[in-house]
């Protein structure tokens, strides 16, 4: 048995050693790391073939961080990041840490709309964009009260009058770089992805110092983290970096383990084989969509797998039979680990030890974590024999709270400092956890949030809906997808489900788009308080598919 079981608290507690986490700011403790490897390759553009070597690297995270501090940016500012994954990204992140300001990492194919209310929210002063996004990040900005951005740079050349280039960043003389930074480890906020947790629209996760050293000091534990003793490894960074899955797994763990991270804008699957066939990767993160097409594709040969040691996967329901599948393909001598984990995490809590994996689960606790499942009802602590419940996860990577949102944060973690998932989840003899269903609202759409919260008051306001409810449906393609059930307005009973996709698709970036479809009803299932019954429409939508 990995877990041990403690009575009669029925808590699920770590197998592995507790991991010390060292009193240093993220930027200290990935430049200690990673201090030997000044004349290895750090990052490769998958685009471009362009490489960076790790000395290189901190020397231009050194320039651009005097640069921006020149621009006023430390402590209490906080900068937005709108970039698909790229090796300029790692540096932007990066310089904007050692400033001591909070980053808010924005999804690079977010509308104008998406990037603003982030934008706003947080209260970011600069904003440093990808020229890929930067017609909707200067939209984005109109939108905002004139002058809250104050200044806007490119992570390539510029391309709106008057911003910056990170080239010019990059020529500072790095006199101003913040030697002896004041930060308090566990009460500034180094990240502010947003979630939207287990209700309601996306909110500003903060994430402290103390909250992300610690989590990669948990996922480096020896019998968590393949480290490749005989030479550098080559990581593959696909999922995205301004998600909390690709930030820590992609930009960090990367550093933190001298590898060579070759990074992809986006999963365009010829660019990934053909990376595969250049690069010869040793570790992947993925999700399970990609994981899909790599053992389903019949351009994905075997022999481009040769090199690979470690398979990561999760963010959403990742399911049993990829295991077999992945080792009757590429062979049973890769490493298959699945995670559980949730922006509010920092992220991770479980991961499948190193050749251990039970197929279908996400592991035991990291080290430092304890979880324990409860009735979703009652809240009451479940003994192993009362089958599945809400899983809950106490640790020091928890997050500080949701911005400005005391309320969000209480519904979240409770006094005694357990955070409530949302998830539902069963713990089998050995302490292996299983993810089996969602209790809240959140759809992931390959691996992406979508809340249904945000559609719902979106839809408010479209000519001829009265009333809306969204909900996830499984896909086979994206995994789950956004099904609306539309109420019409008796004035307009004319309008259609084209109408419908339509108002959401020029409004909303594509994994919000409703590929799970539009289904008219007389009237949304609520309960006595006006919440809507979400549980009776996914059983109407099962129901209706199995039909
Ligand atoms: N199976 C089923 C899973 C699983 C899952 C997550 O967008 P967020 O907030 O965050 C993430 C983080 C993923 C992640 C982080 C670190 C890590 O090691 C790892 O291992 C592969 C994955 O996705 O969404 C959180 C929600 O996503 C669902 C679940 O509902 C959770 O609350 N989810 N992992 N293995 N569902």
């Amino acid at each position: 048995s990995v877990c041990t079981l403690k009575k009669p608290e029925h808590i699920y507690t770590s197998p592995h050693t507790d991991v010390q986490i060292p009193d240093m700011t993220l930027i200290d403790f990935l430049k200690d790391k990673s201090k030997d490897y000044d004349d290895r390759i750090a990052t490769v553009c998958a685009e471009t073939g362009e490489e960076m070597r790790y000395g290189e690297l901190w020397a231009k995270v050194g320039s651009v961080a005097s640069a921006l501090v020149k621009l006023g940016i430390g402590l209490g500012s906080t900068v937005g990041l709108v970039s698909p994954n790229c090796p300029e990204f790692v540096i932007c992140f990066l310089a904007t840490a050692a400033t001591g300001a909070t980053i808010t990492t924005v999804n690079s194919l977010y509308t104008p709309a998406e990037i603003s209310r982030q934008l706003e929210d947080s209260g970011a002063s600069a904003v440093i964009y990808h020229p890929t996004t930067a017609a909707v990040v200067l939209g984005a900005t109109q939108m905002l009260p004139p002058g809250s951005v104050k200044h806007m740079i490119s992570t390539h050349e510029a391309v709106n009058s008057g911003d910056l280039a990170l080239l010019t960043l990059e020529a500072d003389d790095g006199l101003a770089y913040p030697k002896n930074l004041q930060v308090d480890l566990a009460s500034d906020v180094l990240v502010l992805p947003y979630s939207s947790g287990t209700t309601g629209v996306p909110k500003g996760v903060e994430l402290t110092n103390r909250c992300i050293v610690c989590n990669l000091q948990q996922v480096s534990h020896p019998k968590v983290v393949f480290h490749n003793p005989d030479g550098v490894s080559v990581l593959f960074s696909v999922v995205p970096m301004f998600h909390i899955y690709g930030m820590v797994a992609c930009l960090m763990l990367s550093i933190l383990t001298g590898s060579k991270s070759v990074t992809f804008h986006k999963f365009d699957p010829q660019l990934f084989i053909k990376s595969m066939v250049q690069y010869k990767p040793t570790v992947m993160h993925l999700v399970p969509p990609i994981l899909n097409f790599l053992v389903q594709s019949p351009k994905v040969l075997p022999e481009y797998m040769a090199s690979m040691r470690t398979i990561v996967c999760g963010a959403a329901s990742v399911g049993d039979v990829i295991v077999k599948q992945v080792h009757d393909k590429f062979g049973s001598g890769i490493l298959f680990q699945e995670g559980f984990g949730m922006t509010e995490l920092s992220p991770g809590a479980h991961l499948t030890i190193m050749g251990e994996c039970t197929p279908g689960s996400c592991g035991p606790p990291l080290s430092n974590t304890m979880t324990k499942l409860v009735h979703v009802e009652t809240k009451e602590t479940l003994g192993p024999d009362d089958g599945p419940g809400e899983i809950c996860i106490k640790g020091p990577q928890l997050m500080k709270g949701y911005r400005n949102n005391p309320e969000a944060t209480a519904a979240t973690i409770d006094a005694d400092g357990w955070l409530y998932t949302g998830d539902i989840g069963r713990v089998d003899s050995d302490g292996n956890l299983f993810i089996i269903d969602r209790l809240k609202e959140l759809i992931k759409v390959k691996g992406f949030q979508v809340a249904p919260a945000e559609l719902e008051n979106l839809l408010k306001d479209c000519p001829g809906v009265a009333d809306s409810a969204v909900i996830g449906v499984k896909h086979d393609k994206l995994g789950e997808a956004p099904l609306a059930y539309i109420v019409k307005n008796p004035k307009h009973e004319s309008i259609t489900e084209e109408h419908i996709q339509k108002y959401i698709a020029d409004r909303l970036s594509t994994h919000k788009h409703l590929a799970g479809g539009v289904v008219f009803l007389d009237a949304i299932p609520k309960g006595s308080t006006g919440k809507i019954l979400r549980k009776e429409l996914k059983q109407m939508a099962e129901s209706d598919s199995s039909n």
